[in-house]
């Protein structure tokens, strides 16, 4: 039970100096010295190098709190520290009370001897993590990518902190999750694990209280499950004879729990108690939901499968990585992860990846996954690096692993739990071998270690020995024919992008290209004069070595040179959108052989150049439009060959599609060379060829393959539920006119809606706010010569309240055509 808050006001400073400033708890140094005006944005121009000093240093915090009798009455007086960043010492009234090394580990420490009553100091004194890195690595160098600080398997902290190819470095410091005292008497609640089991009647629940006891006097526990309603509510009390105790229940109709796009996400509210007499000792409440979920490999034709199963049925993972949202962690809210997690589910994934290099996210996270349907690939939290499996390392790392599987098991969005991010790889296929005699520790750590937690902490969840692997122990991780494949080919190997077509992966969980963001977002770290992609401020928020001129490659591949930088940036985003739309096109075609797209990466934590699709302050960059379109879950694609063109549509749905393909080959300017269509039955979860039409008696010459292009599209009855264009030449030689696009905008209660027209045919049509941030129906479409198209911005969806005319103003329109001169 909760006695005393210790977050909010505290004041810190910098060991070696005298005065103290305010400070906010939970927070971080970064954020104490940014709030009260020490230190300018870290993000700012090139800020981040001074900024980086500062975790050169030690810093403290304290601050006093009361204590009255009614606290020290309790039998038990708990603190409880939620987030400690990272090396620090706690004292309570002068006495050490803790040592914490692990920022993923919650700490708890029994403290009533060291409270008074009355006023009591609370005091943490936080050691440099750049400092101990540095002493480490003298003592034995770790292996870690080239863009972090040397040494960070030394330290539980966030890996990305120390700067990854996306971020900066800014290895920040402090309570960085809530602090508590809490009291108990008798007993208390330790864990809560609910398993199910799915029958033909009913699901059938254990629920597994463990309690804590210290005292004679009899205790029982009370369970309750209600309804997602919250109409029906079924009730258990059993005495408490031991520390262990599975109460039954059995659940008749049950609503089952299904991600995006397949279902709804009802979620059942389980409550616990413990009480003695009348009196409740101590209480919780989290929600789950019924289903199953696991991942099938089984062997087929091509090797070994590699699927979500969820209620029974294999389902094509879609979604992106997910990385921190932000360097500095108190930046981070529930709003802001909210507005994530509605964006990914707004382009219709049904998946998301945490990506083991950051910090496993916070409950209210798991809570929106749930909401909105995004089944959970959780890395552990090792990225990249070597490790020291000394025993002092894997109780720490034990301690961290029951921590968060006990905190997140119950959530129904978790699909599964991952060892770590490629480093089973860097061990298989990678240079690691000859610089480290790690490899045993590896297998200790990955293999037999945190498989043997978490099938005892969460044995209902499936457990994965590393992304990517085909099952572990070194076997060929990233082989195309099991388990599953990150391809760098495209991008880092600066192979074009059509070689993803080339490859026919069991699940890609890592593949991308990267953008720049929009000019909005450029503004907030630039002065005009860095407004060149080439200049230090831009090539400092670049983090992958010298990509932006690889970007610059990519464009020269598929475009022609934008005429300023405004355009650069929009072009860049294209590129990296046709990219992403290639490869998961030719994997959902490829359905069963390929049974997930998981490109890289979501978000950013700072503004910059990055593979994200949306950028730091949350804005959609073009591939998360794109996304929209290429993860809906009947989407009709073309694979283009020549002249020859395969129409293709991918179903994702339960339901048995009676619907037409259409198509059009016209010119530019809207005059149609031919046209047909086809009827076609798409079967529930199935990806079929529709036709194969070959154009090259129309198209015979380069002029009027430069000139003319594909419009298909897949309808049922009226409903358009899929289309797209195929050009017949790389679009940077395709002879468009002017298209003189034009808006009429309307106003309705809930939203706006905006009528496009173009006079000839337009690719890439973008709409923008000049100063406000919406989020478009549709962005970054093709229209047809003549055509109207109706895009809507909902107003909830503003960043800020708009006029019609308010909105009319900061409006803005272009498509391919005007990037360029
Ligand atoms: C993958 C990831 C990240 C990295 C990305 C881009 O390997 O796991 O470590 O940021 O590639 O290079």
């Amino acid at each position: 039970m909760l006695l005393i808050d210790l977050n909010g006001k505290w004041q810190m400073k910098r060991v070696v100096e005298t005065d103290w400033i305010n400070a906010t708890v939970p927070g971080s140094v970064y954020s104490d010295l940014l709030n009260e005006g020490k230190i300018e944005d870290p993000f700012y121009r090139e800020n981040e190098n001074e900024a980086f000093k500062i975790s050169e240093h030690d810093y403290e915090y304290k601050r006093t709190f009361l204590v009255d009798e009614s606290v020290l009455s309790h039998e038990k007086v708990f603190l409880l520290c939620e987030g400690l960043d990272t090396i620090c010492e706690l004292f309570i009234n002068g006495k050490k009370v803790l040592d914490a090394c692990n920022m993923h580990r919650t700490y708890e420490v029994d403290v009533k001897e060291v409270l008074k009553e009355g006023t009591n100091e609370i005091h943490v004194l936080f050691r440099s993590p750049v400092a101990y890195l540095n002493k480490k690595q003298q003592e034995k160098p770790l292996l870690n990518p080239e863009h972090s600080v040397d040494g960070i398997g030394y330290l539980r902290k966030a890996h990305s902190m120390f700067g990854w190819d996306w971020g900066p470095k800014l290895p920040d410091m402090g309570i960085w999750r809530s602090i508590s005292i809490r009291g108990y008497d008798s007993g208390r609640i330790q864990d809560v694990y609910v398993l199910q089991n799915h029958e033909s009647s009913g699901v059938d629940l254990d629920v597994r209280v463990n309690v804590e006891g210290w005292s004679e006097n009899e205790m029982n526990i009370c369970v309750q499950i209600e309804s997602p309603d919250g109409g029906n509510v079924l009730e258990k009390t059993v005495s408490v004879t031991d520390t262990e105790h599975h109460i039954p229940f059995h659940i008749d109709n049950p609503q089952l729990w299904w991600p995006n796009n397949l279902g709804k996400q009802p979620l059942y509210t389980v409550k616990v108690f413990l009480s003695e007499s009348e009196k409740t000792l101590d209480e919780t409440t989290f929600r789950i939901g019924l289903r199953t979920m696991t991942v099938r490999r089984q062997p087929d034709e091509w090797g070994e499968s590699f699927e979500y199963v969820i209620n029974g049925v294999p389902i094509f993972a879609m979604g992106a990585n997910y990385i921190p949202e932000d360097n500095l962690l108190p930046r981070c809210s529930p709003e802001r992860t909210k507005r994530l997690i509605k964006s990914c589910v707004q382009a219709n994934f049904n998946t998301i990846r945490v990506w083991g290099g950051g910090y496993y996210p916070d409950d209210y996270f798991y809570d929106f996954c749930d909401e909105y349907g995004l089944i959970v690939w959780q890395d552990l939290m090792y990225s990249c690096s070597t490790y020291v499996f000394t025993e002092e390392f894997k109780e720490n790392i034990i301690q961290e692993t029951i921590d968060n599987m006990k905190r997140i098991r119950h959530h129904a969005s978790l699909g599964l739990w991952c060892g770590n991010n490629e480093m089973e790889t860097a061990w298989a296929e990678g240079v690691w071998d000859k610089k480290s005699d790690g490899k045993p520790d590896y297998i200790r750590q990955f293999e037999v270690c945190l498989p043997e937690i978490a099938k005892s902490i969460d044995p209902q969840t499936f457990y994965w020995p590393s992304s990517p692997s085909s099952g572990g122990y070194f076997a060929h991780p990233n082989s195309l024919n099991r388990g599953d494949t990150h391809y760098w080919g495209v991008w880092h190997n600066r192979q074009p992008f059509t070689d993803y077509r080339k490859l026919y992966p069991r699940f890609m969980s890592e593949f991308g290209l990267q953008s720049f963001p929009l000019l909005k977002t450029i503004k907030t770290f630039t002065l005009p004069e860095d407004r060149n992609i080439f200049s230090s401020v831009m090539e400092a928020h670049q983090k992958s070595g010298t990509s932006n001129g690889k970007i610059l490659h990519y464009i020269s591949e598929t475009f022609k040179m934008p005429k300023n930088f405004d355009m650069l940036l929009y072009v860049s985003q294209l590129i990296q959108a046709e990219g992403m739309r290639y490869g998961v096109e030719h994997w959902r075609r490829n359905r069963v052989r390929c049974m997930g797209a998981i490109y890289w990466q979501l978000n950013d934590c700072w503004p910059g150049a990055s593979w994200s699709s949306i950028d730091y302050f949350g804005r959609w960059k073009v591939l998360q439009y794109a996304a929209r379109r290429f993860y809906e879950p009947v989407h009709a694609s073309a694979c283009e060959d020549g002249t020859m063109v395969s129409l293709h549509v991918t179903n994702e749905t339960e339901k048995v599609l009676d619907g037409t393909m259409s198509w059009k080959l016209m010119t530019a300017d809207g005059i149609t060379l031919q046209e047909g269509e086809k009827k076609v039955l798409v079967e529930d979860f199935s990806s079929i060829e529709c036709v194969n039409l070959d154009f090259s008696n129309v198209l015979d010459t380069d002029e009027k393959k430069r000139s003319s292009y594909l419009a298909f599209c897949f309808s049922c009855g009226d409903l358009v539920k899929s289309e797209g264009t195929v050009l017949f030449v790389k679009p940077k030689h395709f002879i468009f006119t002017d298209q003189a696009l034009k808006i009429k905008t309307e106003e309705q209660k809930d939203r706006f809606i905006l009528h496009i027209t173009a006079d000839s045919f337009a690719k890439f049509v973008g709409l923008d706010l000049t100063d406000a941030d919406a989020v478009f129906s549709n962005n970054y479409f093709d229209m047809n010569a003549g055509e109207t198209k109706r895009v809507e911005i909902m107003k909830d969806d503003l960043s800020c309240p708009l006029s019609l005319a308010g909105l009319k103003d900061q409006l803005t329109i272009r498509s391919l055509y005007d990037s360029y001169e």
